[in-house]
Formats: C-alpha cells, sequence, structure tokens
C-alpha cells in the first residue's frame, strides 16, 4: 500500500476478538453521515441524559430508540418501553439503523438479526464505562452490535470472569464490533476517552449499541 493511508493498516485491519466476536474496521463507514442525522433527530425527541445507577451517575450520557431502551436510576436499571424524562415510548429504530445491525450480523454468520432496541452512547473526554457484562437481555445468544462515531476509543475486551485481564482495542470513526454465541457475556468496557477532534463530530463520541432484548 502507499504513503501515511495505510501506515498503520496491519493494526486496523478486521480482527477476530473471539470464536464469534470481531471488529470489522469501517463496517458502517459508508453510512456514518446518515447515522449521524438520525442520531440527531433521536437526541432531538429523547434527549441525551446521564442515568443514575444503584453505583452513581454514569460520565458517559445516553438514549435510546427502538421498542425498548436501556434506563436506571438508584434503584436498579432495566429496559422500558417509555422513555422515563418524557413518559412517551422512545423514538422508533430508523430502518437504516436496523440493516446496518442486521448487515453487521450476517458478516459474522448471525442471519437475520431483529434489534428491538438500540441504546446510543454519548462519549466526552474522560468519559468512561467500566468492566460490565450486558446480561439485562432475555436473548443472551443473539449478538450485540455495536457501532463507533467520531473520536477514537480504546475497548477493554475481557473474559468471562471480571478478573480476566482484558485486551485493549482500539475502535475508530466507523468501525463496527460484533459479539455473540459463546462471546456474548464477556466482560467489556471503555476506557477513559482522551481529548481529540474529528471533522464530523468535533470533541465527541457517539456509539450505538444493537440489542435484542426479550
Ligand atoms: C462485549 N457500550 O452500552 S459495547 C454498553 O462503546 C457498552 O459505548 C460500549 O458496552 C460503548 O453496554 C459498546 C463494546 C464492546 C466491546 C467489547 C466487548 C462490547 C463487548 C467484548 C465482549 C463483549
Ligand atoms: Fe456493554
Amino acid at each position: 500500500m502507499n504513503g501515511d493511508l495505510f501506515a498503520d493498516e496491519t493494526r486496523f485491519t478486521d480482527e477476530a476478538l473471539g470464536e464469534q466476536a470481531r471488529v470489522l474496521r469501517g463496517f458502517a463507514l459508508a453510512r456514518a453521515d446518515a447515522l449521524l442525522a438520525a442520531v440527531e433527530e433521536i437526541a432531538a425527541a429523547a434527549p441525551f441524559r446521564h442515568l443514575v445507577t444503584p453505583a452513581g451517575t454514569m460520565s458517559v450520557a445516553m438514549t435510546n430508540c427502538g421498542e425498548r431502551g436501556w434506563t436506571s436510576d438508584a434503584r436498579g436499571y432495566r429496559y422500558s418501553a417509555i422513555d422515563p424524562d418524557s413518559g412517551r415510548p422512545w423514538p422508533a429504530m430508523p430502518p437504516m439503523l436496523r440493516e446496518l445491525a442486521r448487515d453487521a450480523a450476517a458478516a459474522l454468520g448471525f442471519a437475520g438479526y431483529a434489534p428491538d432496541a438500540c441504546l446510543i452512547n454519548r462519549y466526552l473526554p474522560g468519559s468512561r464505562m467500566g468492566l460490565h457484562q450486558d446480561r439485562d437481555e432475555g436473548d443472551k445468544v443473539a449478538p450485540i452490535v455495536s457501532a463507533s462515531l467520531g473520536i477514537p476509543a480504546i475497548f477493554l475486551f475481557g473474559g468471562m470472569k471480571r478478573n480476566d485481564r482484558p485486551r485493549r482495542i482500539e475502535v475508530r470513526h466507523g468501525d463496527v464490533v460484533v459479539w455473540g454465541g459463546v462471546d456474548r457475556l464477556r466482560y467489556h468496557g471503555v476506557a477513559p476517552v482522551k481529548p481529540a477532534l474529528h471533522p464530523l463530530l468535533g470533541g465527541k463520541r457517539i456509539n450505538l449499541t444493537f440489542r435484542k432484548t426479550v
């Protein structure tokens, strides 16, 4: 390959993270503008908010679209069909988002993936997500699909036990991660995001995670 554009090619090609987990580099790139427009429209109806959990207030701001959304208060977290801030259903999941998730899941052999929830996370410099498992979903085998937009972040990709030392995987604008089946319940998190500037998003990172919650 020629020149600087591909200087880090070896670090940023598709990568197997587990038997049924993979990073698809740039998979969402061609749809990034449309995804961002969709996120803005969703956030206009269901604004980003810093949820409170039993452990404290999250540094990541969140909203949702789809039939259900992930939400939390001091008593605990859950999926809810209603946005507790507005008392209305979450905004519908735009077909574009549904199709991205379906196409990415199909690339790992999960045919016919039909998520019912999309959690949208907004990170500013310093925002982080501690190691956790996604286990509030009824279906613990169906994949979760995650699309990253904006400034880079380091995913912490752990094992089945909290104490397993996580791998650090940099994810950039347009990258998609899919994990399902045997890798579905791995511990994971996001290291504190470093300040950076992205031409489309400025100083922030948006992550969309698609789930099948029932
Ligand atoms: C799963 N969000 O919202 S999942 C979450 O970047 C969440 O905002 C991440 O975890 C974020 O619950 C996107 C990324 C991820 C990375 C590694 C994993 C999920 C993983 C390894 C195993 C299982
Ligand atoms: Fe998670």
